[in-house]
């Protein structure tokens, strides 16, 4: 669909509000402009706007004159998490709360535009709230490092697009990467290398308090994860004795040859991308006055409600064990004040404690096995964070020729990670669902580069699958190829690397 009017194209919002109504033309932006009110957010505001078209607008305690930015706080504007806005004479942006006039704000940024008369807002009426209140991306910091500065970027561009929680994917078979002072051999000996053999690296306790830091000034919760049992070939690179010995099945080996990478081999980093052949020993107790020693100190460092116990492809653990294992480190973290997350293989486990969040990774048309494992955390008094493989996997290929990314989930374009509804999944309450995550696994990525073309643009997809209802007018394919692709020159100004997939009009001003 074609938008010759622009009177009548959408607003190049993403994701879409609730409800918006385009005004006439636009409200001018002047070395005059000032912001009045609610202050606290302001300074992301001014420097995005000084970022894009070199005028940083004062902060004043006056009253506001035609043109100002008024921004205040009213709970009884909108839901949890909502604001309206309105550009008129002026722009007013009221949050029902400070996370609310934070999204207020970056809405009003995807308004700005330069025309002929310089830069100015586009005038509309709109008033949103979010569909869900867990919007979360996941980086995978272990296949490859992300040093705090672009740990912080990737914060900014996701709080940009709406998202409140960012999921560190801390530990895995390839490396530990947070400082544990009980344990301190982890990143001695463990952090050194990521996949692929490239260097590592681990973050110290005082990098992961600034990265929460800066996610807190961005309303984005650090959801951190310790992957346990399996994924943990890393731990016994510094402490043999609370591991198993690889196991190496025949899958393994076959794919490990296929790649051309070396198989795991007990007490030596691995740099290979094979999963589900390691798992810390069970049946010890010193296993668990491990576990109780990190996941104690990631607690103290985390002000966040969850600790992500992981329980993905624990192939190395017997079902009994896993099911052992799990039912008593839910708890632990339940013991510790936090709300455990568990990706969905550990809804097998019959006894995982009660409220314990499930991270559903099957596909859009899940296994009856998938479905049931992810039922049961419902089922315990929990919810679920829905990451359907096959869609809101950023590491999956966009096409067979895309040089990034793995394709054992499908391959994802940009209308396959777009045209799904959360609630329609995993048969359970649609008050079941706290949300939607988009992960980035990092077999394949190399630097920042890599991780934008295979983020963006599909991580805009996901922005809107989980802040917009389906019910909302503009929540459409055709409608979100038209936003999308008038949103790329305020992505080029960030310098954000996105993959100009041919599926958009990208529009060039
Ligand atoms: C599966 S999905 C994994 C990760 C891999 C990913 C690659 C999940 C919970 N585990 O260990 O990195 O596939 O796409």
């Amino acid at each position: 669909m074609v938008f010759p009017d622009p009177s009548h194209a959408p607003l190049p919002l993403v994701p879409t509000p609730a409800s918006a109504q385009r005004g006439e033309g636009r409200l001018p932006l002047t070395s005059m402009t000032r912001i009045v009110g609610e202050a606290t957010d302001a300074p992301v505001l001014i420097d995005a706007v000084a970022g894009r078209c070199g005028i940083r607008p004062e902060i004043t305690s006056d009253q506001p004159q035609p043109g100002d930015i008024a921004l205040r706080i009213d709970a009884g504007v909108a839901e949890t998490g909502g604001y309206t806005l309105s550009v008129a004479d002026g722009v007013e942006i009221v949050g029902a709360d400070d996370a609310g006039l934070f999204y207020g704000i970056h809405t009003l940024l995807q308004l700005l535009g330069e025309g002929e008369e310089g830069w100015g807002w586009q005038r509309a009426e709109i008033s949103d709230a979010p569909r869900f209140s867990y919007r979360g991306v996941m980086l995978d910091v272990v296949r490859r490092f992300y040093p705090v500065s672009e740990v912080k970027t990737v914060i900014d561009r996701a709080a940009a697009l709406k998202f409140n929680h960012l999921h560190l994917h801390l530990t895995d078979d390839q490396g530990w990467r947070l400082q544990i002072d009980s344990w301190p051999l982890l990143t001695e000996k463990a952090s050194t290398t990521s996949a692929g053999g490239d260097a590592g690296g681990f973050y110290t306790k005082d990098d992961y308090r600034e990265i929460v830091a800066h996610a807190a000034s961005r309303h984005i919760t650090i959801v951190p994860e310790i992957d346990l049992p399996g994924h943990t070939h890393a731990i016994g690179v510094a402490y043999p004795d609370l591991v198993e010995d690889p196991v190496i099945s025949d899958a393994l080996a076959q794919s490990q040859a296929e790649l051309g990478q070396d198989l795991p081999v007990a007490g030596v980093p691995f740099t290979g991308w094979g999963v589900g052949h390691s798992s810390v020993r069970i049946r010890q107790e010193r296993t668990y006055d491990f576990v109780r020693d990190v996941l104690t100190e990631l607690s103290e460092l985390t002000p966040g409600p969850y600790l992500h116990i992981g329980g993905d492809e624990s192939h190395g653990t017997s079902a009994e064990d896993f099911a052992y294992f799990v039912a008593r480190v839910s708890a632990m973290v339940q013991e510790l004040g936090k709300t455990p997350i568990a990706w969905h293989e550990a809804g097998a486990v019959k006894d995982i404690a009660a409220g314990t969040i499930g991270q559903f990774w099957g596909s859009l048309k899940p296994t009856d096995a998938h479905a049931a494992e992810a039922a049961h955390f419902v089922e315990r008094g929990g919810a679920l964070i829905l990451s359907p493989s096959d869609a809101a996997y950023l590491d999956m290929k966009y096409d067979a020729d895309f040089p990034l990314g793995l394709a054992w989930a499908g391959l994802v374009d940009l209308r396959r990670a777009y045209d799904w509804d959360a609630a329609e999944v995993i048969d359970v309450p649609t008050e079941a669902i706290a949300g939607v995550e988009a992960p980035l696994w990092a077999e394949t990525v190399r630097d920042l580069s890599d991780a934008e073309q295979l983020m963006y643009p599909r991580i805009a997809a996901i922005a809107e699958q989980a802040w917009t209802s389906p019910e909302t007018p503009e929540r459409t394919w055709e409608s979100f190829r038209a936003r999308l692709g008038a949103l790329a020159p305020l992505w080029q100004a960030d310098g954000i690397r996105f993959h100009p997939t041919a599926e958009i009009d990208w529009s060039t001003r």
